[in-house]
């Protein structure tokens, strides 16, 4: 009878993980090269487990995971320098970059950003949260998605290298060699390797004519081969571009079926995928829904966005009106010119892009749009604090990146209602640029009237009159300001109460009307206060020789760091207490105040 002493001696605790012992990249490098399969599985694991908490980049980075494996095992950062275009597939990186025991921290307050960051590591030589950065070794991941399914020329043009038999034939031979070889020393086989690799050679004429010199495409989950093909492309005195394959969410089920709801999201249910829906329509599947419907009875409604369907909620107008919807890939500047190309020609173009993305375009607000006065409408998603994806993703500028601009008439919602009214004004403007910016998520939940009415470009909505202080809350901080207005009326304060809409033009009538009569002015927004709808506020009345005080409340001049939208605006004081400090000081009658009960 076998004895199973040995069995029953073992303490009941998990093994050690291979992952554990990596705090470098070094680390990396010292495993054999046939344990490696088994790092890439802890490391897929950890990133299902921590990102179901967390939220964040997952099928990218799962499709990543020996890519990076073979990059830290031949190259050596910092030494040797990784851009990522765009870097939300760095993850790994950071895994394997003395970052393991503070992955859990992932996008919270505090914690690691979810893109590289200069100032995180020194293996994170570029940082970048927006697509369009490159380098001169060129890995091209070709997992056939970006968030949606790729588009465009090139996307055919890599499909059909893929589809055709040279390469087939050329990959099976390289890769059955690179097998045999592994384990062995490469520089005992370094001319067998490098002619090997060659073989891996498809001619291609669009890199090539890019000074490229091109190799692949290869199976990117084949640890193994993409090592040796590392270390021969190393030796290359000229920039190259590897193509690889993977399969963007490769071991999560739930990342494969839907690729892209699981490019980036919040928390999920670890053993199904299952997200918590939003607890009322977003500001994006409104959009999306509302235009599709404005569409059924306007035939010139088009829709644009910037390889962001889901994003924007477009993909709902997509299903409804698929010839009069256009993807054009991550290209804003594209997307802008198309818009206005489509504008001069009659249509009635939405580009939908998120506000921070809309950076990328700016001189086509101004050279294409604003000096030919196109009828584009503009919808800026994710305006204001983005979150946790941290200060490249916020959509803290657009106000002063517009304002200055002739001929823009931007303004912003208070809630869904009046959101939809807005579209529907926009939709009816044909007097030149006309933009909206919205923030991400949902709104107050407000109702949404069946017939949407046309607002008067301009006109601000007051919603109460008041004596003391005048609150002017744009969009999103209008519900602050109510809830401001509330605390300082519970202080005797009587408070007028404003919702602006017009960023541009401002209902400077109002303005001034309540400039004139009360002590203090205050404005509020989700935007940072330099050049922001404040300083507006403040150049008018100083042009106009109004010398009420104008309290400002809004983002600070820095970049603000990620984390939940709550712990933010609380630290950078955007909040109604924080209103009610700032203009308390600033009425005369604060003395005879009744002290706070708080
Ligand atoms: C300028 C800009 N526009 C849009 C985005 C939003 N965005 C982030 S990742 C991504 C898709 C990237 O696709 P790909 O490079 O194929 O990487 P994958 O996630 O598929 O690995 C997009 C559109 C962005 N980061 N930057």
């Amino acid at each position: 009878m076998k004895s199973n002493s040995s069995e029953s001696a073992r303490p009941a605790v998990a093994p050690a993980r291979l992952l554990d012992g990596i705090r470098s990249p070094a680390d990396v490098k010292a495993l054999r090269e046939q344990d490696l399969p088994q790092l890439a599985q802890e490391v897929r694991d950890e990133l299902i487990k921590v990102l179901s908490q967390t939220g964040g980049h997952l099928g990218p980075n799962l499709g990543v995971v020996e890519l990076t494996i073979a990059l830290h095992r031949v190259f050596d950062t910092p030494g040797d320098r990784f851009v990522m275009d765009v870097s939300h597939q760095g993850y790994v990186h950071k895994m394997f970059t003395g970052r393991l025991d503070r992955f859990s921290t992932m996008r919270q307050y505090g914690g690691l950003n979810g893109f590289l960051l200069r100032t995180e590591s020194e293996h994170d030589c570029y940082g970048a949260g927006h697509a369009g950065t490159a380098l001169s070794i060129v890995v091209l991941n070709d997992n056939e998605w970006s968030i949606a399914k790729n588009v465009g020329a090139i996307a055919n043009y890599l499909n059909s290298i893929v589809a055709s038999p040279t390469f087939a034939h050329l990959h099976d031979k390289a890769r059955d060699f690179v097998r045999a070889i592994a384990g062995k020393s490469v520089v005992q086989f370094a001319h067998k390797v490098e002619e090997s690799v060659k073989g891996l050679i498809v001619p291609s004429v669009i890199f090539e004519e890019l000074g490229l010199r091109y190799y692949g495409p290869i199976d990117g989950h084949d640890i193994p081969l993409l090592i040796r093909t590392f270390e021969f492309l190393k030796t290359q005195e000229e920039p190259v571009l590897l193509h690889i394959l993977t399969k963007k969410g490769k071991g999560y089920e739930p990342a494969i079926k839907q690729p892209d709801k699981f490019h980036g999201l919040g928390k999920y249910k670890l053993e199904t995928g299952e997200t918590a829906p939003a607890p009322t329509p977003t500001y994006s599947e409104i959009i999306g829904k509302t235009l599709a419907k404005f569409a059924e009875t306007n035939q010139k409604i088009v829709a644009i966005t910037a390889a962001m369907p889901s994003g924007t909620g477009l993909s709902h107008f997509a299903k409804a009106h698929p010839d009069r919807y256009f993807d054009v890939g991550i290209a804003e500047e594209h997307a802008t010119l198309f818009a206005c190309g489509l504008a001069t020609q009659g249509l009635t173009p939405f580009l939908t892009i998120y506000s921070t993305f809309f950076q990328r375009a700016y001189d086509m607000a101004i050279h294409d749009i604003a000096i030919q006065r196109l009828n584009v409408r503009l919808c800026m998603d994710r305006a204001g604090l983005s979150g946790d994806d941290g200060p490249t993703h916020h959509g803290l500028f657009d106000i002063g990146y517009l304002r200055h601009i002739p001929n823009w008439v931007h303004m912003q919602p208070k809630n869904e209602d009046e959101f939809v009214d807005m579209l529907w004004t926009m939709a009816h403007y044909n007097s030149g640029p006309i933009a909206i910016r919205y923030p991400r998520g949902s709104g107050t939940g407000a109702q949404i009237k069946t017939e949407p009415k046309l607002l008067e470009i301009g006109k601000a909505e007051v919603a109460q009159h008041g004596r003391d202080v005048a609150i002017f809350g744009l969009g999103n901080m209008f519900e602050v300001a109510e809830e401001a207005a509330a605390k300082l009326e519970e202080k005797g304060i009587s408070v007028a109460l404003i919702n602006p809409r017009w960023i541009k033009p401002m209902d400077t009538g109002t303005l001034e009307f309540f400039a004139r009569s009360v002590e203090v002015v205050c404005t509020i927004e989700d935007h940072v206060l330099h050049n922001g709808f404040g300083c507006a506020v403040m150049e008018h009345l100083h042009s106009n020789m109004i010398n009420t005080p104008v309290a400002r409340i809004g983002w600070p001049d820095q970049f603000i760091e990620h984390g939940a939208v709550p712990i933010l605006r609380k630290k950078h004081r955007i909040t109604a207490d924080a209103l009610v400090e700032k203009v308390l000081p600033l009425l005369r009658k604060k003395s005879t105040l009744r002290p706070s009960v708080a």
